[in-house]
């Protein structure tokens, strides 16, 4: 195993000699990392020392040393035997909200961060140095890790995933054991794309036929359902425990077809142009067409939905954004309409995201773009995240020819390399999010899939330095996670680029 030393006793009695493995892998690349020579041996009995500030971080610590040989307990002060934790807000000069120090020397690992969320990826570091069955049980061997000094700090604040929940359903146990994987890798943005076509997947109290009607539709194959509000707060409280913030979207003022079947008055026309809807009666929509259904929006009602519809997401919702979607429609009042949904968003004290379209309309300069395409000309200088679909479709095949994926954007799928290649020359840059759009990807193997490994080459984009990251260095660490992904039980693709271990 790479993370054990081999000790070598010198014949004339005397010193052990350490004759090193290879360093263990850490993804993403951290921005400072200096490898020593010697080992810190796990004592058989620990004590994980911290300050106030640190207390539930000293918690996850504990997690990650009850699997192994060592016995662990964790209390406030100094008395510390292995392992010391301090957070100190005066760190956040030089570490920022998310940095962190990692140490690890002879007699003690050493970790120290301004915040929870910077100590939590300390602990996430820590985990990738001990061996891969951490994962999955105790180690009753002695553990030795790298000596080592780390001083990390992210590239970009957004590193975020998206999962289409709308075309196919995905529920709170998928939900939670992906926010799982992503904190892993020091993802920090889960966007659900709760509302499509296909069916609506969010519970709002006033307006209860959404869910009762249109949550009961999917794509041929795929799973209907929704959350409940509870659900969605329970999701957002382990996320957030995570340093992962919820970002939900309401797609408007198209994409909405359970909408429109749940509510018929938000139609102009009494479906009259609306492809399902020919069927008397009118049908949940099972295909995969875009841009075709919308509310009307001569109609004022259609904005007392949209207050409502929002006015509940932003109180159920603890970060501070909605989404409003605006992608993929044709109408002479779409710009009028992001305007006002953008004010309402803003009225209700947040920020609103919207896909790049929105940003044809004089939208307020707050507002977050989400580049897909990334061929709107905006008309406001605006912040963006980049998801452009050549780098960041999940839903595309890994490789060309995979069965199963709608390749629209890119015929031969988006490689790995695709992703890891990726670099933005906008100054507006917030960072980057890789959504997975589900009309094809019907149950969680395939999900996972399509996340992994692309996610883990994007956690590296979103966080390390440009200077530090060589694709070559990147597929040999990310084959000695094998074991670990496997261990996790992720079903990744096994791209054939990569050796794993
Ligand atoms: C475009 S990207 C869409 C989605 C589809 C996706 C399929 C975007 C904002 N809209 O509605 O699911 O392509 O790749």
């Amino acid at each position: 195993n790479l993370f054990f030393i081999l000790m070598l006793s010198l014949p004339f009695g005397g010193i052990a000699q350490e004759v090193t493995a290879e360093n263990p892998a850490i993804i993403p690349q951290p921005a400072e990392i200096e490898w020593k020579e010697g080992v810190f041996t796990l004592p058989e009995k620990t004590v994980v020392c911290y300050n106030s500030e640190a207390k539930a971080s000293a918690a996850w610590l504990q997690q990650l040393l009850k699997n192994t040989n060592s016995e662990s307990f964790s209390m406030e002060g100094e008395d510390c035997l292995g392992f010391s934790l301090v957070i100190d807000e005066s760190l956040e000069e030089s570490l920022g909200k998310e940095g962190y120090k990692l140490n690890v020397s002879n007699d003690k690992v050493e970790l120290e961060a301004a915040t929870e969320n910077g100590m939590f990826y300390a602990i996430q570091t820590l985990r990738q140095m001990f061996p891969a069955e951490i994962e999955t049980g105790k180690i009753s061997e002695e553990i030795k890790l790298k000596q080592v000094a780390i001083t990390d700090v992210p590239k970009y604040e957004w590193r975020g995933s998206m999962i289409d929940i709308s075309r196919s359903f995905f529920g709170p146990e998928y939900i939670k054991k992906h926010i799982d994987r992503m904190a892993f890798y020091k993802l920090n943005r889960l966007h659900l794309h709760l509302t499509d076509d296909q069916g609506w997947r969010i519970e709002i109290k006033q307006l209860p036929k959404l869910t009762e009607v249109g949550s009961k539709g999917a794509v041929k194959g795929g799973r209907s359902g929704f959350l409940t509000q509870d659900e969605y707060k329970e999701i957002q409280e382990y996320a957030a425990a995570r340093n992962i913030i919820i970002i939900p979207e309401i797609d408007m003022p198209g994409h909405n077809y359970s909408a429109l079947m749940a509510y018929p008055e938000l139609n102009c026309d009494e479906f009259a142009n609306l492809t399902p809807a020919r069927a008397t009666p009118p049908e949940l929509y099972h295909e995969y067409n875009v841009g075709w259904s919308k509310f009307c929006l001569e109609n004022p009602e259609t904005y007392d939905f949209v207050a409502t519809v929002l006015g509940e997401m932003a109180e159920i919702t603890e970060g501070p954004w909605l989404h409003i979607g605006g992608d993929e429609i044709e109408d002479p009042l779409y710009e009028e309409f992001m305007v006002k949904a953008d004010s309402i968003v803003r009225g209700l004290g947040k920020t609103t995201i919207g896909w790049e379209e929105a940003t044809k309309a004089e939208v307020d300069s707050s507002f977050i773009s989400q580049r897909w395409h990334g061929e709107v000309e905006s008309v406001v200088d605006v912040k963006v995240i980049e998801s452009i679909c050549s780098s960041f479709y999940f839903d595309h095949a890994n490789v060309e020819g995979q069965e199963s994926t709608n390749n629209w954007c890119k015929e031969d799928g988006v490689t790995l390399k695709n992703v890891y290649d990726f670099k933005s020359d906008n100054p507006n840059v917030l960072g980057v999010e890789a959504p997975v759009w589900t009309e094809m990807v019907l149950s969680d193997s395939a999900l996972d899939d399509r996340f992994w490994p692309r996610s883990i080459a994007m956690a590296e984009v979103g966080w390390s330095k440009t200077e530090n990251r060589e694709y070559k260095d990147f597929l040999n660490r990310l084959g000695k996670h094998g074991e670990r992904l496997d261990r996790m039980k992720v079903n990744y693709y096994r791209t054939p680029e990569v050796n794993w271990n």
